[in-house]
C-alpha cells in the first residue's frame, strides 16, 4: 500500500512538472507559428493553427485540455490499462497513420520556396501572364528528387534527378515537372511500369536499393534500343550532381507556347543554374552516400539558410512546326534533344529559391505536381510519353494523398481565385455555401461562370488518322544522338561514361545481357564499346545487332558537355580545412575572408569534436571532426595544422586517408609547410598538378585561384588511369 501511494504521489508531482514543460514548449510553438505566419507569403491559404492562440495548454484533437501526456490510464498504478483511455488511443491512432504511401517513383525529394521573375515580356511567344511583366514576381515551389530509391535512400545515388517546379501564377498553378536530363528511357508511356519495375529492387529479394546496377534493369534497357541515348546521359556525370544548386533542368518533351494572337510555336524548356552544372566523381559519390546520405538536401537547406540563394535562368528553345519538320529527328520523340547549335536558348527569366520549408511533410511530401496543370499560353504536343503523363499524375495523387481534394492542402492551393461546383469527397476542408452546386443555373446569379475569353482553350491542332498501336517510323533512330552525345564530351567525361557502363554491367551477372548491351554500345561508338569491353574483359564478345534506322554521324554539340565551356569559379564551393590547435590565425583569417569574397564556404575540420585555439588564442568551434568528415565532402582541401598538430596528424590514419582520398578524388590540395610530410605519408607527389605547398597567409590567394580554375584536376585522373 505504502509503495502504491508513493508511486501515486510521485506520478502527480511528475505530472505537474511535465505540464509546466508542455506549457512552455507549446508556448514556444505559438511564437514560432506567429513568426512563421509573417513569412508565409509563399504558402497557399492560411496555415492550420496547431495552437490555441494565447492559450498554451496541450489539447486533444477535439480541443480538450490534456492533464497528463506521460501516463496511460491504468486501474491502480501497476494494474491493467483501461480501454476507455481516449487520450492515449487518439494519440497512438494518429501516430499509426502518420505515414502515407511514398511516391511510386521520385520518392526521395527535397523542396524549397522561391520566386520567378521574367527578364522581359515574352508576349511575342506566349500569353502566359507570369511571362509578361519583368516587375511581376510569381511564387514558386520546387522539389528535387532521385527516381529509383525509396524516401529513406541516399542522395548521391547514380540516378536521374527530378526537377519539378510549381508556379503559383495569377491564372492558376502551372507545374513544369522536369528532370536534370533532357531525354528519357522510353518513347511511349505504356512502357513506364516495366521500366520502373526493372530498376526497382527485384520483387523476390527486395534489393538492390536505389541502384540501376543489376540484371533486371540492364536486361530491360538492352532489349529496348530506344533507351540507348538516355543511357549515355545516365552513365555520365549528370547522374551524380555535386548539388541540386548545380544541376540543369529540362522539360524533356516538346511543348507549345501560344501568344495572344493565337500563334503557336514548339518549345523545349531549360533551367540553367547560375553556379554551372557540376558533378561529383564516382568514388566521391560512393563515399558520400555513407558519410552523409543527406548531402544534397543538407546543401540546399544550408545555402538557403545562409542567404546564399540558389538561382537558375529559365530558357526556351523555340521553333515552328515547319522548322521541326526539317530536323533529322522527330521533336515528338522524348529520346531526342534539339541541339542548341540548331536552336539556341532564349532566356525568359530567373528563378531564385529563398525560403526553406517550415514542415517537410506538409509541404515537400504533400506537394502534388501534375504536367496537366497548365495555364493559358502553354499547351502540350503529341509526344506519346507526355500524353501518358497527363493521365498518370492526377491518378497517382489520388492513391498517394488519398483524396480528390488534394488541391486544398496549403502547398497545392492556387494563389488566385478558385471556385467551381466540385463537391464533397474525403477530407473536404472547404465549406461551400448555398443550395446550388450545378452549372448552368439561374438560381444563384453570383455563382461561378465560364469565361470563353479568359478561360483556357486547347490549341486547335488539326488531328486525323486511323486508330493504331504503332511506333512512328520517325522514332526509329536510337543511336545518332547517343553518338553525338559521346562525341561532344571532353576526355574525362568520356572516361567517366565508360567507367559508368563498366561498373553497372559488371554488377549485371547475366552474360547474355552484357553481350547485348555491348552490341548496343558498338552501334553508338567503337571507342566507347572498346573501353567498356576492355574493362569487363569481354573484348570481341558483343552481340551483333542491326539498327532499325541508319545511324548518322552528327557533329559534336559542345553545349552538351558540362566541362567544355566551364569558366571556373569558386561560387558555392566548400573548402575542407583540416587543422589543429595552434593554427596560424593569419592564414585562417585570410582563407575565411578570401573564400567569402568568392562566394565559397570553409568547413573547419579538427582531429576531435571539441573546440580548438588559433595561434592567437582565439577559440574556434569545428564544423566537424576528422573521423566523421571524409575529404569527399568538400570540393577542395587545405591542411594547415600547428607543428605539434602536424605530428599528431601524421600518426593518425584518418588524416593520411583524408589527404590520399582528396588526391584520388581530383581535388586541389593545399598544405602548409608543417603539413608537407603528410603528403609523403599519403603517397602524394608534392609536385603533382593541383597540389600546392603554402608558405603562409600570402599564398591563400594563389590557392583559391587554383581551386577556382577548374572543378576537379582532370589531368591527374588521366595520369592515374
Ligand atoms: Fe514522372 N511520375 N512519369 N516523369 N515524374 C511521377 O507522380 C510518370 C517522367 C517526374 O517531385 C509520379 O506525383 C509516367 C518524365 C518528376 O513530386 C507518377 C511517366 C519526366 C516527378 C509519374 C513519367 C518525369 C515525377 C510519381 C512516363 C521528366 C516527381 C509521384 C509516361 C520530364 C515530382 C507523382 C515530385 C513523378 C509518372 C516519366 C518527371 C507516378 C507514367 C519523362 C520530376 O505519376
Amino acid at each position: 500500500m505504502a509503495r502504491a501511494l508513493l508511486g501515486h504521489v510521485g506520478t502527480i508531482q511528475f505530472g505537474l512538472l511535465l505540464m509546466a514543460t508542455a506549457a512552455q514548449s507549446s508556448h514556444e510553438q505559438n511564437q514560432n507559428l506567429m513568426a512563421n505566419d509573417q513569412s508565409k507569403q509563399g504558402m497557399g491559404g492560411e496555415p492550420h493553427q496547431v495552437s490555441g492562440g494565447d492559450d498554451p495548454r496541450l489539447t486533444t484533437n477535439q480541443g480538450l485540455v490534456v492533464s497528463d501526456d506521460q501516463n496511460t490510464l491504468t486501474v491502480g498504478p501497476r494494474g491493467p490499462q483501461a480501454l476507455e483511455d481516449f487520450v492515449m488511443r487518439e494519440k497512438i491512432t494518429h501516430f499509426d497513420h502518420e505515414r502515407i504511401p511514398e511516391r511510386v517513383v521520385h520518392a526521395r525529394g527535397y523542396g524549397a520556396h522561391g520566386y520567378f521573375e521574367p527578364y522581359e515580356s515574352a508576349a511575342d511567344l506566349t500569353k502566359a501572364a507570369f511571362l509578361q511583366d519583368p516587375k511581376q514576381r510569381t511564387p514558386v515551389f520546387v522539389r528535387f528528387s532521385t527516381v529509383a530509391g525509396r524516401a529513406g535512400s541516399f542522395d548521391t545515388a547514380r540516378d536521374v534527378r527530378g526537377f519539378a517546379v510549381k508556379f503559383y501564377t495569377s491564372e492558376g498553378n502551372y507545374d513544369l515537372v522536369g528532370n536534370n536530363i533532357p531525354v528519357f528511357f522510353i518513347q511511349d508511356a505504356i512502357k513506364f511500369p516495366d521500366l520502373i519495375h526493372s530498376v526497382k529492387p527485384a520483387p523476390d529479394r527486395d534489393f538492390p536499393q536505389a541502384q540501376s546496377a543489376h540484371d533486371t534493369f540492364w536486361d530491360f534497357v538492352s532489349l529496348s534500343p530506344e533507351s540507348t541515348h538516355m543511357l549515355m546521359w545516365i552513365m555520365s556525370d549528370r547522374a551524380i550532381p555535386r548539388s541540386f544548386r548545380m544541376m540543369d533542368g529540362f522539360g524533356v518533351h516538346t511543348f507549345r507556347m501560344i501568344n495572344a494572337k493565337g500563334e503557336a510555336k514548339f518549345v523545349k524548356f531549360h533551367w540553367r543554374p547560375k553556379l554551372g552544372a557540376l558533378s561529383l566523381v564516382w568514388d566521391e559519390a560512393v563515399t558520400i552516400n555513407g558519410a552523409d546520405p543527406d548531402f544534397h538536401r543538407r546543401d540546399l537547406w544550408n545555402s538557403i539558410q545562409a542567404g546564399d540563394f540558389p538561382e537558375w535562368d529559365f530558357c526556351v528553345q523555340e521553333f515552328t512546326e515547319e522548322e521541326a519538320e526539317g530536323f533529322d529527328f522527330d521533336v515528338l520523340d522524348p529520346t531526342k534533344i534539339v541541339p542548341e547549335e540548331i536552336v539556341p536558348l532564349r532566356r525568359l527569366g530567373r528563378m531564385v529559391l529563398d525560403r526553406t520549408v517550415d514542415n517537410f511533410f506538409a509541404e515537400t511530401e504533400q506537394v502534388a505536381f501534375c504536367p496537366s496543370h497548365v495555364v493559358p499560353g502553354i499547351d502540350f504536343s503529341n509526344d506519346p510519353l507526355l500524353q501518358g503523363r497527363l493521365f498518370s499524375y492526377l491518378d497517382t495523387q489520388l492513391s498517394r494523398l488519398g483524396s480528390p481534394n488534394f488541391h486544398q492542402i496549403p502547398i497545392n492551393q492556387p494563389k488566385c481565385p478558385m471556385q467551381n461546383f466540385q463537391r464533397d469527397g474525403h477530407m473536404q476542408m472547404d465549406v461551400p455555401t448555398g443550395r446550388v452546386a450545378n452549372e448552368p443555373n439561374s438560381l444563384d446569379e453570383g455563382s461561378p461562370r465560364e469565361d470563353p475569353e479568359r478561360g483556357f482553350t486547347s490549341y486547335p491542332a488539326e488531328e486525323s488518322g486511323q486508330k493504331l498501336r504503332v511506333r512512328p517510323e520517325s522514332f526509329a533512330d536510337h543511336y545518332s544522338q547517343a553518338r553525338q552525345f559521346y562525341k561532344s564530351m571532353t576526355d574525362p567525361e568520356k572516361r567517366h561514361i565508360a567507367g559508368g557502363f563498366a561498373f553497372e554491367l559488371g554488377k549485371c551477372k547475366e552474360l547474355k545481357v552484357r553481350k547485348r548491351m555491348l552490341g548496343r554500345l558498338q552501334l553508338v561508338h567503337e571507342e566507347l564499346h572498346d573501353a567498356v569491353a576492355k574493362k569487363l574483359g569481354m573484348e570481341g564478345e558483343a552481340e551483333k545487332l542491326e539498327p532499325a534506322a541508319p545511324v548518322l554521324d552528327p557533329d559534336p554539340s559542345p553545349a552538351l558537355s558540362q566541362y567544355a565551356g566551364f569558366e571556373g569559379g569558386m561560387q558555392g564551393k566548400k573548402i575542407g580545412l583540416l587543422t589543429t590547435t595552434g593554427v596560424d590565425s593569419q592564414l585562417y583569417n585570410a582563407l575565411v575572408e578570401g573564400a567569402k569574397q568568392e562566394g565559397a564556404e570553409v568547413a573547419l575540420i579538427a582531429p576531435k569534436a571539441g573546440p580548438i585555439e588559433t595561434s592567437r588564442g582565439k577559440e574556434l568551434a569545428p564544423d566537424d571532426f576528422l573521423a566523421g568528415a571524409p575529404s569527399a565532402l568538400f570540393d577542395c582541401v587545405l591542411v594547415a595544422p600547428s607543428s605539434e598538430g602536424a605530428e599528431a596528424l601524421m600518426a593518425d590514419p584518418d588524416a593520411v586517408n583524408w589527404v590520399r582520398n582528396a588526391y584520388a578524388h581530383l581535388k586541389v590540395i593545399g598544405v602548409t609547410k608543417e603539413a608537407a610530410p603528410l603528403l609523403d605519408k599519403a603517397q602524394v607527389d608534392p609536385g603533382a598538378k593541383g597540389v600546392l605547398t603554402l608558405r603562409g597567409a600570402d599564398d591563400i590567394g594563389q590557392y583559391l585561384k587554383g581551386v577556382a580554375a577548374q572543378h576537379r584536376v582532370w589531368e591527374r585522373e588521366e595520369a592515374m588511369s
